[in-house]
């Protein structure tokens, strides 16, 4: 990296603490661009054309906040941040004539003291987009939006027709959510004078359009596709089909969430999708278009299929660089499980901390029965097209360090048989649980080729906790069950 583009980025983020928080300048971070995939590779290359990226907070007010400017690289930090005035990291990709062509965003931030943190931010070409993947237990959260990263803004670049006086005039931020039920959609959207239709079509007033095409073939008049018109006043066209539809007038505009149902989806889908904000103020005589996806040739004419932008069906991603650094969280037996994992061309490297008030060091056998267990399952194939031999790979360890490992084409069907493990176990008991370190050689999961930086590989992590009779699952996809929908580990590097 270049040392002028990382004194620029400190600048920016001094610049804007500043303003913020004084001298409290608390913590680094490093942001790191995940770009669309399938299976182990990515697809796109987010930087196609991408002469320079701008980097800003957007707050969940909608509001934005520029930090700087950088070189399009595909990690950035370190960089200095303070504990107020944060929001969500977006990242906007521009081509040599300052347009607008790649944007991203990260999940909203927060500072911990003297730590380095790495953030993942999915970034795509502008007519993509992503959907967060909601764990099945985060569905009964009473906000399941809070901790999730916004999926887009519609601003004065997405004006399809008509006026925009400003940001107060129109805007939205838009969330995305998704899980094996249901797509879940949240926008606060600005509009400085509510006109909904009332009697008549809902999209004749203040109203949000949302469109949808499944299977993403771009052809019309699909059964499975859907056009759904949500009105400022909560009127909502057709009837029925949305669920859990909730509408508010907030200062400035309104808010609004529901959910559409989706089956038979799987990560890294990408299904046709678009957005449009229709607003008629006091003394309009036609509605002006806010469209997150439009072909400009058809402008404010009905938006079709083949129009759509994609929305990509994402899950958590977590980066293994060349050392212990990056982390992902999930909650486990009494308090957090803490995952790190970085890899080299020998082996893949795990460090997992499980907070355990009663470790349970010993069981009885060779599956460990009553002991504290930490499996590590990877998906080789990354939910990609089935390979026959080796497509899983299974180690499990317990608190006491004793472990067992497994392989095979589907998780119903794996065995110990033939499968070599000649790697490193370290298993220590710590203040408040226990502690795992694992690696696994390449050569063990006998894949096909060596691993390649900006590979991504499936992977699930369950902590199956035993206090005495009890025994819970705690699994960091939530789903250990269903490969398809599993979290990700990305090969990666700084340099
Ligand atoms: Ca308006
Ligand atoms: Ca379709
Ligand atoms: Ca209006
Ligand atoms: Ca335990």
């Amino acid at each position: 990296m270049n040392r002028w583009t990382t004194c620029m980025l400190c600048l920016g983020f001094m610049a804007l603490l500043g303003q913020a928080c004084g001298d409290d300048i608390q913590g680094h971070v490093r942001l790191m661009v995940v770009p669309v995939h399938e299976g182990r590779n990515p697809t796109q290359d987010p930087f196609s054309l991408v002469d320079s990226v701008e980097l800003g907070l957007t707050g969940n007010d909608a509001s934005y906040r520029k930090i700087g400017d950088w070189s399009p690289l595909p990690s950035f930090g370190p960089g200095l941040l303070g504990q107020q005035g944060l929001g969500a990291f977006t990242l906007t990709g521009l081509n040599a004539k300052g347009r607008s062509i790649a944007r991203g965003f990260g999940p909203f931030f927060s500072v911990v003291k003297g730590v380095e943190r790495y953030v993942n931010i999915p970034f795509a070409r502008i007519d993509y987009t992503f959907a967060t993947r909601l764990r099945p237990s985060e569905r009964a959260l009473p906000d399941p939006y809070q901790s999730a990263a916004p999926s887009f803004i519609l601003d004065a670049t997405n004006l399809e027709q008509g006026q925009r006086d400003g940001d107060h005039d129109s805007g939205c931020l838009v969330w995305v959510l998704w899980d094996s039920e249901e797509l879940w959609i949240k926008a606060l959207v600005r509009d400085d004078s509510l006109n909904p239709s009332g009697v008549g079509p809902v999209a004749d007033g203040d109203a949000v359009v949302v469109y949808l095409d499944k299977d993403s073939d771009g052809e019309v008049g699909d059964p499975d596709d859907l056009v759904i018109s949500l009105g400022a006043d909560g009127r909502i066209e057709p009837e029925g089909l949305a669920r859990g539809v909730d509408v508010e007038t907030v200062a400035g505009g309104y808010l609004f969430e529901f959910r559409l149902p989706l089956t038979g989806v799987m990560k890294n889908q990408i299904l046709g999708f678009d957005f449009r904000q229709v607003d008629i103020d006091e003394g309009d005589s036609a509605p002006s278009y806010l469209t997150w996806k439009f072909d400009p040739r058809k402008q404010g004419q009905n938006l079709e299929p083949a129009d759509y932008g994609g929305l990509v069906l994402g899950v958590e991603t977590l980066s293994a660089l060349e050392e212990p650094g990056s982390e992902a969280v999930f909650s486990g037996p009494d308090g957090n499980v803490d995952i790190s994992s970085w890899w080299d061309g020998e082996a893949l490297h795990f460090l997992i901390q499980v907070q355990d008030d009663k470790t349970q060091t010993t069981g009885e056998g060779n599956d460990m029965d009553g002991a504290d267990v930490i499996e590590v399952i990877l998906d080789l194939n990354n939910a990609g097209p089935p390979v026959e031999e080796r497509r899983f790979f299974k180690i499990a360890v317990s608190a006491g360090g004793s472990h067992t490992h497994e392989a095979g084409p589907d998780l119903e069907n794996m065995t110990e048989l033939g499968v070599a493990f000649s790697g490193e176990v370290d298993a220590t008991i710590v203040d408040g649980g226990y502690r795992v370190e694992l690696s696994i050689p390449w050569q063990d999961l006998e894949l096909d080729e060596e691993p390649q930086r900006g590979w991504f590989l499936g992977a699930e992590i369950n902590v199956i906790d035993r206090d005495g009779i009890e025994e819970n699952i705690y699994a960091w996809s939530d789903s250990s069950k269903s490969p398809e929908v599993w979290n990700e580990l990305r090969l990666f590097g700084l340099q």
